[in-house]
C-alpha cells in the first residue's frame, strides 16, 4: 500500500504528550512559544523528522536551510584536541584560604582567610587522544582554575612535582617522542615503546621523572586520590615589591592510592571511562573530593643555600628540608553541566596569575609562558576565547581596549578604543584606566649576563634526586619501579635503546639496575658518565604511597557478587559495614534482573558479572547459596572476579557456601580472605582498608 505523506510522517517510537494520533499518523498540535524547536535564528521549525525533498520519494530540495543548517553544525562540532592532555575530566568547586599568607603576598586569593572562591579543576592523561583509555601508565594533568576577584589563577600541574625537561625548547621532541610513533601512529596512550625510551636514555636530566613515572603513582587508583604539584617554581610579591619562591602542593583527603598495573591494563578493557565515571559519580552522590592546598616558601637565600637550582623543574624540595604548610582547602561539588562547553573548551594558561603571584626564571616555565596562549588560537580558534563562558574572569570585571576579533561576543559601547583619551572630560565614554597600585606588578628581580644559549651548571646532577626517590621508597615500591621499568623496556624492540637505559640506571642504584637487567635478561652494559657524580641524599619517606594510606574505606567502592537464594541478611550486614566506612557498594548478579535471596526475596543487581569484573572494586564480597555456587563454577567471568580479586591484592569477604569458587580459583587463603559467616560482617572493612602487600610475592614475580 502506498505510505500517503505526512508533515511528520516519520514513525515515533513514543508518543509524546503534545501529539496526538489522528488517523493512524502523529501530527504535532501547536507547541508553546517557549518550548519550541527553532533555528539558529530563532525560526521555528515545523517538522525535524523530515528533510524538504521534490515529492516524498524525490531528491532533497538545496532550498531546506532548516537541514543545511542542522548538518553543517554538526560537521563542525569537533575541535583540535590538545596537543598534549587531550584526555581529560573535570568538575566545579572552591577553593577556601585557611591562613593567610600576607606578609608573602597581596594576592586575596592567598590572604582573604575563609574567603570561598570558585574552582574549576581539570584532571588529565598527558599522551592519549581524547577518546583514550583513563588508565595507561602516564603522568596525570592537574589543572585548577580560580575565578579570583582579582582575575583568574590558572595553577597547571601534575600529580608527580618534577619533569623530564629543563628546558622548554625541548617539549615538542618529548611529546613527539611518546605519542604514537609516527611512521606508524601507534602505540596510543603508552610510554612503552622505542621512541619514547630512546629520547629518554638520550636525555639523562628526565632520569628523576622517570623515576617517578614508573612508581605508581603513574597508574592512580582515582582522580580523587592524586596528589597535585604546581611543578615550577613561583614567587609571592608582597606589597613592598619583596618576593619569596613558592611550590605548590594538592594532597588528596583520601590519600594517595593507586592500582596495581595488571589491574590498570585490565580496566582499560572493563571500563575505559573508569576515572571519568568515578570522579562524576562520587560528586553527583554527594561525596565531594577534597585536597589541601600547601606551599613551600623560600627566601632568596635559602633557595641559594640548596644543593640544588631551584629554577630547575627537575628537582623537587625535600619536604625534610622544607616543609610544607597547609594554607588552605578545595573541594569539588558540582559536575559540568556540558562537557564541551566546560571540559573541552576550558583553556588554562599559567600566565593567568593574579597581582601577588609571579614566574621564576625557570626554563620550562618560560616557555610555558607563550605556549599555552598560543595553543589555544588554534584550538579554540578566535583570540576571544577569554568570553567563553568557563574561561571568563567571574570573581571580577574584565575590561580592556582590545577589541573586534572573530567571535567577539561583546558589544563595546562608545568611541574610545585607544588609551590614553579624554572623552571623558567631553562627557563621552573614555574607558578603562591602569592601576599602578593594584594592578599586576612583576617582581623587580635582577637579571644580567650575556645572551647565551646556556644550560646552567647548577641544572648539571641529573642523578642525585633520582637516587633519593628510588631510595626513599619501601621494598614494594621499589619492586613495583623494577617491574615497571621491565616492562616498558620488554616493549622496545631496538637493544641499543634498552642498553643505554641500562647504563643510565647504574648511576641511580647499582641493585635497580641489575634487577631491571634481570629481568630483560640482559648483561650490564658499562654505567654512562654522568655530568655530575651523584649524591646521596637523607631517604624522604615522605615520597611513598605504601603506608601512607589512610585506614580508611571512605570513597572507596566494594562489589558483591551474589547468587540466586543466597543470604540477604549477610548482604544487609556487608553493606551496613562497608557503607558506615564511607564506602560505597555495587551489588553484581550472574543476570542483571537482580536475584531471588532465600526467603524469596528480590535483590536488584547493580551490574552483571560479565560487564562488571572486579577490577572495577577495592574489596569484593561473595555470598553465594551452594546451588548458586554450583551454577557459577563453569563460569570463566566468576572464576576471574575471585582470581583477579586476589592478585590484585585485595580483601575478599565470603560465605562457606562460595568456598567450591575460591578452590576452583586457586585461592590460599590468607589475612585478607575473610569467611563472613564465621569472622562475622564486622571483620571485612580492616583488610578492605588497604592491600594486601603481603600477598604479593606469592601472586606475582616481580623485578
Ligand atoms: Fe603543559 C597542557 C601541565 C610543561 C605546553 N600542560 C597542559 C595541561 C596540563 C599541563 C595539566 C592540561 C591543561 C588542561 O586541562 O587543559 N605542562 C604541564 C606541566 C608542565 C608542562 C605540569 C611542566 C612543569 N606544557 C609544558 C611545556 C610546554 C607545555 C614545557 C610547552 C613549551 N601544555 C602545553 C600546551 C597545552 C598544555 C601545548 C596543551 C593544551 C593546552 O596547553 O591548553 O600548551
Amino acid at each position: 500500500m502506498a505510505k500517503t505523506p505526512t508533515s511528520s510522517g516519520a514513525p515515533r517510537a513514543a508518543t509524546p504528550a503534545s501529539v496526538t494520533p489522528v488517523g493512524g499518523e502523529t501530527h504535532q498540535t501547536a507547541t508553546a512559544p517557549e518550548d519550541r524547536l527553532t533555528t539558529n535564528f530563532g525560526v521555528p521549525v515545523s517538522d525535524d523528522q523530515n528533510s524538504l525533498k521534490a515529492g516524498p520519494r524525490g531528491p532533497s530540495l538545496l532550498e531546506d536551510f532548516v537541514l543545511r543548517e542542522k548538518i553543517q553544525h554538526f560537521d563542525h562540532e569537533r575541535i583540535p584536541e590538545r596537543i598534549v592532555h587531550a584526555r581529560g575530566s573535570a568538575a566545579h568547586g572552591y577553593f577556601e584560604l585557611t591562613k593567610s599568607l600576607s606578609k608573602y603576598t597581596r594576592a586575596k586569593i592567598l590572604t582573604e582567610v575563609g574567603k570561598r572562591t570558585d574552582v574549576f579543576a581539570r584532571f588529565s592523561t598527558v599522551a592519549g587522544g581524547a577518546g583514550s583509555v583513563d588508565t595507561p601508565r602516564d603522568v596525570r594533568g592537574f589543572a585548577v582554575k580560580f575565578y579570583t576577584v582579582e582575575g583568574n589563577w590558572d595553577l597547571v600541574g601534575n600529580n608527580i612535582p618534577v619533569f623530564f625537561i629543563q628546558d622548554a625548547i625541548k617539549f615538542p621532541d618529548l611529546i613527539h617522542a611518546v605519542k604514537m610513533e609516527a611512521d606508524r601512529g601507534y602505540p596510543q596512550a603508552a610510554s612503552a615503546h622505542d621512541t619514547f625510551w630512546d629520547f629518554i636514555g638520550l636525555m639523562p636530566e628526565s632520569t628523576h621523572m622517570i623515576m617517578w613515572a614508573m612508581s605508581d603513582r603513574t597508574i592512580p587508583r582515582s582522580l580523587r586520590m592524586m596528589e597535585g604539584f604546581g611543578v615550577n617554581t613561583f614567587r609571592l610579591v608582597n606589597d613592598a615589591d619583596e618576593a619569596t619562591f613558592v611550590k605548590f602542593h594538592w594532597r588528596p583527603k583520601l590519600g594517595t592510592q593507586s592500582t596495581c598495573w595488571d589491574e590498570a591494563v585490565k580496566i582499560a578493557g572493563a571500563d575505559p571511562d573508569f576515572h571519568r565515571r568515578d570522579l562524576h559519580e562520587t560528586i553527583a552522590g554527594g561525596a565531594f573530593p577534597e585536597w589541601e592546598f600547601g606551599v613551600q616558601l623560600l627566601s632568596q637565600a635559602e633557595a641559594d643555600a640548596l644543593p640544588f637550582d631551584i629554577l630547575d623543574a627537575t628537582k623537587l624540595i625535600p619536604e625534610e628540608l622544607v616543609p610544607i604548610q597547609v594554607i588552605g582547602r578545595m573541594v569539588l561539588d558540582r559536575n559540568p553541566d556540558n562537557f564541551f562547553a566546560e571540559t573541552e573548551q576550558a583553556a588554562f594558561l599559567p600566565t593567568n596569575m593574579p597581582p601577588g603571584i609571579d614566574a621564576s626564571e625557570d626554563p620550562l616555565l618560560q616557555g610555558r609562558l607563550f605556549s599555552y596562549q598560543d595553543t589555544q588560537l588554534s584550538r579554540l580558534g578566535s583570540v576571544n576565547f577569554h568570553q567563553l563562558p568557563i574561561n571568563q574572569a567571574k570573581g571580577c570585571p574584565f575590561q580592556n581596549l582590545q577589541r573586534d576579533g572573530h567571535m567577539q561576543m561583546q558589544v563595546p559601547r562608545g568611541r574610545a578604543n585607544y588609551e590614553p583619551n579624554s572623552l571623558a572630560e567631553a562627557g563621552e565614554i573614555g574607558g578603562p584606566r591602569e592601576d599602578p597600585r593594584g594592578g599586576f606588578r612583576t617582581a623587580p628581580a635582577s637579571v644580567e649576563g650575556a645572551k647565551v644559549r646556556l644550560r646552567a651548571e647548577t641544572f648539571a646532577d641529573h642523578y642525585s634526586q633520582a637516587r633519593l626517590f628510588y631510595r626513599s621508597q619501601t621494598d614494594i615500591e621499589q619492586a613495583h619501579l623494577a617491574s615497571a621499568l621491565v616492562f616498558e623496556l620488554s616493549k622496545c624492540s631496538i637493544a641499543h635503546v634498552r642498553l643505554r637505559i641500562l647504563a643510565n640506571l647504574q648511576n641511580v642504584d647499582a641493585d635497580l639496575a641489575a634487577r631491571v637487567a634481570a629481568g630483560l635478561n640482559m648483561d650490564l652494559p658499562q654505567p654512562s658518565a654522568p655530568a655530575v657524580a651523584p649524591r646521596d641524599m637523607d631517604a624522604s619517606p615522605m615520597l611513598r604511597i605504601v603506608g601512607k594510606y589512610p585506614p580508611t574505606l571512605e570513597g572507596r567502592a566494594v562489589g558483591i557478587l551474589v547468587t540466586d537464594g543466597a543470604d540477604g541478611a549477610v548482604v544487609n550486614a556487608v553493606r551496613a559495614a562497608v557503607e558506615g566506612e564511607g564506602a560505597s557498594i555495587k551489588i553484581i548478579a550472574p543476570r542483571i534482573g537482580g536475584v531471588t535471596l532465600k526467603g524469596g526475596k528480590a535483590l536488584a543487581a547493580d551490574g552483571q558479572l560479565a560487564g562488571t569484573p572486579s577490577v572495577l572494586f577495592d574489596a569484593v564480597a561473595l555470598v553465594f547459596s551452594a546451588e548458586g555456587c554450583a551454577d557459577l563454577l563453569g563460569e570463566s567471568a566468576a572464576v576471574d572476579f575471585v582470581t583477579n580479586a586476589f592478585v590484585h591484592l585485595k580483601a575478599i569477604g565470603y560465605t562457606p557456601e562460595a568456598q567450591p569458587l575460591l578452590a576452583r580459583a586457586g585461592i590460599q587463603p590468607d589475612d585478607g580472605v575473610v569467611d563472613l559467616k564465621a569472622a562475622g560482617a564486622e571483620a571485612f572493612p580492616p583488610p578492605a582498608r588497604t592491600r594486601q602487600w603481603a600477598r604479593e610475592p606469592a601472586v606475582r614475580k616481580l623485578a
